[in-house]
């Protein structure tokens, strides 16, 4: 018997965090999980050619040169909406199906950048140290935390006005917030001042809020815009590491260029450099914007629902190069 003809083959390059989903993708297909193979190389060179599908993360994607091992691939499906880890024009040459989980995470996201940069202004994790280390009983004057600066009513100015983008805005806006914006373009559906240059937008921001996708803005959030941002400052990043030049980001920081910044992703993940982690002025998360259940439950859904399109033979609702 042929293990490998008998269901359709998913290969699996991140885990999935919700039990059902996995549940779901075993009962329907023969997963192979990339991350747990002990040798990924020889597996591929063996097994590459029966793959049917694979899921992957957005931050992760997939090479190049794993998807030319994979000849009879139907589907990648992102578990997530970035698409800067795929080459999609070669998918596009190959009519591959790119899915993403579009609108999934939106919430959660905005969410999250909102959080981020309350707890930056408010400095929430510092205060967090000094009550549990008990510092608050150790030194009981109210001036043994320095003052915090205020969130509601800042200008935020949002980099990438896209679902992410509009969602914070519509939360900064329910703050009293004043909200600019970049992007490539001025969007017709969007009331809020659309500002062509991020220069300009920084310098008339309390706060850079990032929701731009990556493929087309490595490093524009350098020393420039930090200081065009100042010493008042945050900045948020909720959407990929590398928008920012993290060198000139921890400069700014330690020199209180800027006052702070609120960051969920890093240029080298799970990196970090030693500088970013020891700054009091950041606030950091580990890649964990859209890492809820409710959004996970929703990303896996639009996963699966992707895979059983393509494997269908149908093109798949969320396919982005198809
Ligand atoms: C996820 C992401 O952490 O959507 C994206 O592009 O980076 C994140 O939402 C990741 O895709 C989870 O697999």
């Amino acid at each position: 018997m042929n293990f490998f003809a008998m269901q359709p083959q998913v290969l699996q390059l991140n885990p999935i965090l919700i039990p059902a989903i996995n549940d779901k993708l075993a009962s329907l297909y023969t997963v192979h999980k990339h991350f747990e193979l002990s040798d990924p190389a020889a597996w591929l060179r063996q097994h590459g050619a029966s793959i049917d599908a694979v899921i992957t993360g957005g931050h992760t994607g997939i090479s190049r040169a794993m998807l030319e091992q994979l000849p009879s691939l139907k589907v990648v499906a992102i578990n997530g909406v970035g698409t800067d880890a795929v080459d999609l024009p070669y998918c596009r040459e190959r009519a591959l199906p790119v899915t993403a989980t579009l609108g999934a995470l939106t919430e959660d996201v905005a969410d999250l950048a909102i959080g981020l940069l309350i707890a930056a202004c408010r400095n929430l994790c510092a205060g967090d140290r000094f009550v549990r280390e008990g510092q608050w009983e150790l030194h009981p004057q109210p001036s043994a935390i320095p003052l915090a600066r205020r969130f509601s009513g800042m200008r935020i100015g949002i980099v990438g006005m896209g679902r992410v983008g509009r969602a914070v805005a519509v939360r900064a806006a329910a703050f009293g917030c004043s909200i600019g914006y970049t992007d490539l373009r001025a969007m017709d559906d969007v009331a809020h001042r659309f500002m062509p240059s991020l220069l300009d937008l920084a310098r008339a921001s309390d706060a850079l809020v990032l929701c731009a996708a990556a493929d087309q803005a490595e490093g524009i959030v350098d020393a420039t815009v930090l200081d065009a941002l100042g010493p008042r400052g945050f900045l948020v990043n909720v959407a990929r590491g590398r928008l920012v030049n993290e060198a000139a980001l921890t400069q700014a920081l330690a020199a209180g260029r800027i006052a702070g910044a609120g960051l969920d992703v890093f240029v080298d993940e799970p990196h970090v450099p030693l500088a970013l982690r020891q700054s009091g002025r950041a606030t950091l998360q580990a890649h964990r914007a859209s890492a809820t259940w409710e959004t996970r439950t929703a990303m896996g859904e639009m996963v699966l629902a992707s895979i059983a399109q393509a494997l269908a033979g149908e093109r798949p609702a969320m396919s982005l190069t198809t």
